[in-house]
């Protein structure tokens, strides 16, 4: 009799499949089998605001295709096609016929099924979930969403990289796009976003200049999604107002680990407003619940080539796996009264508030349960417009988000193809939103009725009447007095503290993977004169940075740099450091198990069964693909061979025992390099038994076991794990990197 004792979790990076784990009389095999992907649970129309916790999902359905196993093909007018495997022909041989609708009808929709991508952020991937504030807000801001704590405002939410097209890779060095759409009750409310707090230019009029110096070249159209190339850094050295947000850039911010272990930003100062009328300044934050983790710089590159859908394809099967992406709300709330009490201006976006100066309140949460079911018709068409603005939250004068204001509109009408896109249904509030006297133009869905377009009638009653001030939307009635003037305010002028700021919060390792960045970027950069204003540049921001810069491209320190002596006085601020976050949680945690026939498959049961117990996943990686017989001569599926699943995939190794295995291992410069390229790559190694051995074997350890070990390497002699063992490697793992570990120079990658 069969007993099924476990499940191991076998989703593969490129394959869905799963396998059972089972007992014959004391033996271990594999049953395996493939799961069919499910689709992810739908509400229907009549459970709109009953059972369906989402509303805009539930709106979605009437859009959505219905199949079912008596369709039969038909043309776009309904007409049942009997053959289309074949074009209408005048003979056998004969020439194609014009007359065939069917071909034309085929052959011209498929010509016409691009439509532009974005001009940035046109690489990126969505889904959708629900925002839910923790308490009511209204001492603050009067926005519906932020009243009731039993209230799921939906979202959908698109993650970008900026500089890449739509078939570029996802893990590349930029910033990430961190777009939410929120359904309210009042109207859409579009937080558009970025993985960093600040944007490189103050004034949006700059936008075009910095966005064609970071896109590929105009003549050859190279490089694909990278600002290590000329223009960008000539765009930089000239434009020093992006010295704080090129800090951000060389960080391991713009390589996050996946988009869960992103903060999010909505970088500009708004403006929240209460019932009463009082206005306050905010900043938006998103806090992942993941805690902030990011790739290694060589890991990123490697990854851009074998799994160029890294980071969306992480977000889908997060999302499919059940363990549901989260962040909190945060705000950063500045009384109109102390507008002026900072040493920065609170409308600068190229400025932080630092958290120690305005601590961050967490008033909500944000969840993603649902990966979207058609790209094209959710995640590519969905229209973020940072104008979507709702009751109780406004602009400021922030000259960056001014003109942002007319962009994202403008863009949408020549993306999507008209005035209309409102009404696709992705973009379409959940509330009544077509009560106007717009009409017509292209692709109009909504059937306008009566005879009046224009207000104020008679005719209609005067209908559709205005709101009144308590239902609708005022702009802040902000007094406003100034000369016509084309300048930049002189409190806009400090375009490095902030730099030195950033520069002195990070931790050693996170500086050294800065000078790394800025060695690489400026290394790929074919003008010297350009690599030596940058380290000009620098010397305004750090003398220390700009030394290792400079020496790193042979360069020495211009004695004539204007401003080269950043302020000592400058705090650090702690929360600028990934070295601070939250490393508790291995939720999502991928550890990779290297084995070859002999392993020990108790080994292997210990792993996967606290790995799923903490939320993280295991793969059983091979040097072939089946199974592979255990010590005691049981079956172990394997997931993947270390050609398609390489280290890089994971976030841990473990090395179980078994001579025969190690052995295997040993003879594999595969496995050797797995190894090897973990380590190098600062993650978790565990090994048993003779898998210790092989550690030994590779250099990783002493072969004189006293010694010890290097940090986050663990070994326990025997097979199985211990608890204690388990513990340690899952605490290993929650540390996600151990940058502090000494770099073997001697190791390749
Ligand atoms: Fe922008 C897209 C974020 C400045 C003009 N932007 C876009 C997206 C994000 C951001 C996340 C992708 C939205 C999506 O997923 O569809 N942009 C930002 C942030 C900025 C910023 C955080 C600075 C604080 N952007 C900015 C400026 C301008 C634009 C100054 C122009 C004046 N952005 C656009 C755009 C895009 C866009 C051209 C391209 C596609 C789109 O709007 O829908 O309008």
């Amino acid at each position: 009799m069969r007993t099924s004792i476990r499940k191991l979790l076998l989703r593969s990076a490129t394959v869905l499949s799963c396998c059972l784990l089972v007992h014959v009389s004391g033996e271990i095999f594999i049953d395996a089998g493939h799961k069919e992907q499910t689709s992810s649970p739908t509400c229907s129309l009549s459970s709109i605001d009953q059972n369906c916790d989402n509303a805009k999902v539930a709106s979605l359905e009437p859009f959505r295709e219905r199949k079912s196993e008596n369709d039969i093909l038909t043309t776009n007018q309904g007409l049942k096609i009997v053959d289309d495997e074949n074009s209408l022909k005048a003979g056998n041989r004969g020439p194609s016929l014009l007359e065939d609708f069917h071909f034309r009808e085929k052959m011209t929709h498929f010509d016409h099924e691009r439509i532009p991508e974005r001009v940035v952020h046109a690489r990126g991937s969505a889904a959708h979930g629900y925002f839910q504030v923790y308490e009511p807000l209204a001492n603050i801001t009067k926005a519906a969403m932020f009243q009731d704590p039993n209230k799921l405002t939906p979202v959908f939410v698109r993650f970008s990289t900026v500089a890449g097209s739509r078939g570029s890779a996802d893990t590349v060095r930029d910033v990430r796009g961190f777009a939410v759409k929120f359904y309210t009750d009042e109207g859409n409310f579009d937080l558009v976003g970025n993985n960093m707090p600040v944007f490189f230019i103050q004034d949006a009029i700059k936008f075009p200049d910095f966005v064609h110096s970071v896109k590929p070249e105009p003549h050859n159209e190279i490089p694909q999604a990278s600002s290590a190339h000329d223009t960008l850094w000539d765009f930089v050295t000239q434009q020093t107002e992006t010295t704080h947000m090129i800090m951000w850039l060389m960080s391991d911010r713009a390589i996050p680990r996946a988009y869960p272990n992103m903060e999010g930003f909505g970088v500009h100062t708004f403006r929240l407003i209460n019932e009463q009328g009082v206005s306050r300044f905010v900043k938006f934050h998103w806090k992942p619940k993941l805690g902030v983790h990011s790739l290694v710089w060589d890991e990123a590159q490697k990854l851009a080539g074998k799994n160029s859908d890294y980071h969306r394809q992480q977000l889908w099967e997060d999302i499919e796996d059940g363990n549901y992406p989260e962040w909190e709300l945060g705000m950063q709330v500045v009384e109109e009264a102390d507008e002026n009490k900072f040493d920065f201006d609170l409308l600068d976006s190229t400025k932080i508030i630092p958290e120690e100066l305005v601590p961050v309140q967490r008033v909500g949460r944000m969840v993603l349960n649902r990966n979207p079911d058609n790209f094209f018709a959710e995640t590519e068409q969905v229209a973020f417009c940072i104008s979507n603005i709702v009751p109780g939250i406004d602009f400021t004068n922030d000259p960056l988000l001014q003109g942002r204001l007319f962009s994202y509109l403008d863009t949408q009408l020549l993306r999507l193809g008209g005035p209309n896109f409102h009404e696709i249904p992705i973009n379409q509030p959940i509330c009544p939103f077509r009560h106007n006297n717009q009409r017509d133009g292209l692709h109009r869905q909504t059937i306008n009725v009566g005879k009046t377009s224009y207000g104020i009638n008679a005719i209609n009653n005067g209908l559709p009447k205005s709101a009144n001030k308590k239902q609708g939307f005022t702009s802040y009635q902000e007094r406003i007095d100034g000369y016509k003037i084309r300048q930049r305010s002189p409190s806009f002028a400090d375009h490095f503290s902030q730099a030195t700021q950033f520069w002195k919060s990070m931790s050693a390792p996170e500086q050294d993977h800065i000078v790394n960045a800025f060695t690489f970027e400026l290394g790929k950069v074919g003008y010297v004169v350009i690599r030596q204003r940058m380290v000009d540049q620098l010397q305004n921001v750090d003398g220390e940075l700009a030394t290792r810069v400079a020496t790193n491209l042979g360069l020495t320190l211009n004695a004539k740099v204007a401003n080269g002596n950043p302020k000592s006085d400058i705090a650090s601020s702690p929360a600028l450091s990934q070295m601070n976050t939250a490393k508790d949680s291995v939720k999502t945690r991928k550890i990779a198990i290297l084995a070859a026939d002999g392993v020990d498959g108790q080994g292997i049961m210990d792993m996967n069964a606290t790995a799923a117990a903490n939320g993280a996943s295991i793969k059983v990686v091979a040097p072939h693909l089946g199974t592979i017989r255990t010590s005691t001569g049981s079956s172990v599926a394997v997931d993947g061979t270390m050609l398609t699943m390489p280290s890089i995939l994971f976030d841990a190794v473990l090395i179980p025992a078994g001579a025969a295995s190690t052995k295997t291992l040993q003879e594999s410069g595969d496995a050797v390099h797995y190894a090897l390229e973990t380590y190098v790559h600062y993650k978790p190694l565990a090994a048993t038994g003779e898998g210790v051995d092989f550690l030994a074997h590779v250099g990783l350890i002493s072969k004189n076991r006293n010694l010890p070990l290097p940090e986050g390497v663990l070994t326990a002699p025997g097979t199985g794990l211990s608890d204690d063992f388990r513990q340690q490697f899952i605490n290993a793992i929650g540390q996600h990197r151990f940058f502090t570990r000494e770099r073997v120079n001697a190791i390749p990658a």
